[in-house]
């Protein structure tokens, strides 16, 4: 059925998380006909689905929200990272403020759209059999949003209860006195592991890789202090534009190997105690790019992390005397008091390198040395199909009729990191070729927010219809995406971020590591230049011909 009021729409938006919320408001701006679709029953994206225990952000505020004055100037915060219900009502307040709610429709998920050559317009399918038309779709679809579940052998026959950190039940899950499994590591295993710790009857961690976690130092935070700091926000929201991952610091300007070890420690000492991520990105300018300055942080990271754990077993688990990879060359987690929980009589530790899983059976998770962990629930932390699962799980097509997955499978092509060749008029904000995983998201977002607006804008305003990028500019910008990312180390992981951790799927860099000054120039350019990389056309001009 093709719903009358959204029938021929000039934009639909997907998702309503950071990406599509702050997408939607600014082409409200534009006076034109737009309308959001989100597949759950709420706003907040990653904050609506991550709802496990301790789910919270690893960016600080100020810089992780909108810098939209008429919103930072009546919020405050009461942590320095918030925690996802703090975040959720951030949202719902960012609601109230912009009136959001009315044009998007909620527990709608996409889950078709093929584009209609003879019209330029999209067809757009819904899971409830809606159809919509929109002249331009843009995805906002987030970078962790198709999770991730292992092909455990006999995870279908376990009789207890069973949850991905990303489907967590919205009315919470029970986990007190019970027997628990987490599985998994990553920054949401981390998380998890040290919110219910202290409160589970007993807790198995399933290790296969150790997460180097860099200490967040969480402050609380005090309403008036934040109402007195708030003279400098806009200057934070324009500095933020200029710092490499978008937040409020940069790189330490110098190499390790050009200051004396005892400089070296003093930096180290006092990034630590800032917390967050200042290790990694406060820290000396080559920690990721040079191998030995990175094998210096990582000998400091496992010293600190060793200090707070007890048992020697233990401590070369999860701070291994050889690193099994590059330090912070997976994402780190940022933890409270995640080593400080292995110190309890009631948390075991499993290291699947030694021994993985073999089995799950009715109640336990069996190892390979035989042994059954009788569980009552099991955490799965496992991740997910990052950065392009969440385009490529609808069925998009193009204009010869090829879907986006099939285009993708041997390797991402895409131009700006918004935009793919056959997909004309098609956008993705904070997806695949963009600085996304490795920058603070609402920085990222607001870049091609606000390049789409204005593009769109472009095309309504001088009667356009369609624009679609050339074969060229994605293999140029595909190019310059690897040619950035071989000169440093992250690409040598065997990481999400380098779509590594799903079987078949391409191993390549999906972040523009380029940073956030230099990607923010070239989409301005690319704008300056008349949209100098695409080609943009009219099908009534078309037709007239
Ligand atoms: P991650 O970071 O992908 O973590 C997934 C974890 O699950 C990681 O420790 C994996 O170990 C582990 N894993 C995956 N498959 C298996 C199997 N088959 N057996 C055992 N363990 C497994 O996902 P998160 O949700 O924690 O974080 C995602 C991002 O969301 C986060 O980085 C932030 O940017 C927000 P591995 O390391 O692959 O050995």
């Amino acid at each position: 059925s093709e719903d009358s009021n959204l029938g021929e729409l000039d934009v639909l938006v997907v998702g309503a998380g950071f990406s599509g919320v702050y997408t939607l408001h600014r082409l409200r701006q534009l006076g034109c006909s737009v309308k959001l679709f989100e597949a759950g029953s709420s706003l907040g994206g990653i904050w609506h689905w991550n709802c496990y225990p301790g789910a919270r952000v690893d960016s600080n505020v100020p810089v992780y929200e909108f810098s939209i004055e008429d919103l930072w100037k009546d919020w405050t915060w009461t942590e320095k990272f918030p925690s996802y219900t703090e975040l959720r009502d951030y949202f719902n307040y960012v609601d109230s403020k912009l009136g959001l709610s009315k044009d998007i429709r909620f527990n709608t998920r996409v889950v078709a759209a093929h584009f209609d050559d003879q019209v330029d317009r999209w067809n757009v399918k819904t899971e409830d059999g809606t159809v919509v038309r929109p002249r331009f779709l843009i995805l906002c679809t987030g970078f962790a949003s198709k999770k991730y579940i292992p092909p455990f052998v006999g995870l279908e026959t376990f009789q207890g209860v069973l949850h991905h950190t990303a489907a967590w039940p919205q009315e919470g899950v029970p986990l007190t006195g019970k027997r628990v499994a987490v599985i998994g590591t990553g920054a949401s295993g981390v998380q998890v592991i040290q919110e219910i710790g202290p409160t589970v009857g007993h807790l198995t961690v399933f290790q296969r890789t150790p997460n180097f976690a860099l200490p967040m130092m969480q402050t609380k935070l005090d309403k008036e202090l934040q109402e007195k700091k708030k003279d400098l926000y806009p200057t934070i929201y324009k500095r933020r534009l200029q710092t490499i991952i978008g937040c409020d610091f940069n790189p330490y300007p110098r190499d390790l190997s050009s200051v004396s070890p005892e400089e070296r420690r003093l930096l180290f000492e006092d990034l630590w105690c800032r917390g967050g991520w200042h290790f990694t990105g406060s820290n000396y300018q080559d920690i990721l790019t040079n191998e030995e300055a990175n094998m210096e942080a990582y000998e400091f990271w496992k010293e600190k992390a060793r200090e707070r754990i007890h048992d020697p077993v233990m401590q070369e688990t999860l701070a291994p005397t050889i690193a099994p990879h590059h330090f912070c060359t997976k994402r780190p987690a940022l933890e409270q008091t995640y080593y400080e929980v292995y110190n309890q009589p009631n948390v075991e530790l499993i290291d699947l390198g030694k021994n993985p899983i073999a089995e799950i059976t009715s109640d336990a998770i069996i190892t390979g040395d035989g042994v059954r962990h009788e569980v009552d629930a099991i955490v799965l932390a496992t991740g997910f199909d990052g950065i392009t699962g969440g385009i490529t799980q609808i069925d998009i097509r193009g204009v010869d009729g090829t879907s986006i997955k099939d285009k993708w499978a041997n390797g991402v092509y895409t131009n700006l990191g918004m935009t793919t060749a056959n997909f004309p008029n098609l956008f993705f904000v904070y997806g695949p070729q963009a600085p996304t995983a490795l920058a603070n998201g609402p920085t990222c977002i607001e870049i091609q927010g606000d390049w789409l607006a204005a593009c769109i804008g472009h095309m309504l305003s001088n009667g356009l219809t369609r624009i679609e990028t050339t074969r060229k500019a994605e293999e140029d910008w595909r190019n310059l995406v690897l040619d950035i990312s071989t000169k440093g180390l992250l690409h040598k992981a065997k990481s999400w971020w380098m779509g590594a951790n799903i079987p078949g799927k391409p191993i390549e860099q999906l972040n523009f590591l380029g940073g956030i000054p230099l990607y923010h120039s070239l989409c301005q350019s690319d704008a300056e230049k008349g949209y100098g990389t695409f080609v943009l056309s009219s099908i009534d001009k078309t037709s007239e011909v």
